[in-house]
């Protein structure tokens, strides 16, 4: 199962390109561009479940550092202010990672 199973290469594609330059990744652009936010919760929680590469369950923050390459393979990895700003955005709870829920959450927001 990868994420382009659920997304189109296109839309994949626009959506990392938007984000090139270092400090430029935005959660929500992101989401909106590669078409998740458009996708039924069901396709929601199989993306959070690829993006939880151990399957702990959780997106930690070493799983967000290379949340790009789950899209692509080739792209980079985001920066930690990124990867901060990405975990607080989603992390409602603050323990500090990410629950199925809240990716949820933030995906529709
Ligand atoms: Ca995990």
């Amino acid at each position: 199962m990868s994420l382009s199973s659920i997304l189109s290469a296109d839309a994949i594609d626009s959506a990392i390109k938007g984000c090139q330059a270092p400090d430029s990744f935005c959660p929500k652009k992101f989401f909106q561009v590669c078409g998740l936010s458009q996708k039924s919760p069901q396709d929601i929680k199989k993306a959070f479940g690829i993006l939880d590469n151990d399957a702990s369950g959780y997106i930690e923050e070493e799983e967000l550092k290379f949340f790009l390459q789950r899209f692509t393979p080739g792209a980079r990895v985001l920066t930690d202010k990124e990867t901060k700003a990405f975990l607080v955005a989603a992390d409602g709870d603050s323990d500090g990672r990410i629950g199925a829920a809240e990716f949820q959450t933030l995906v529709l927001s």
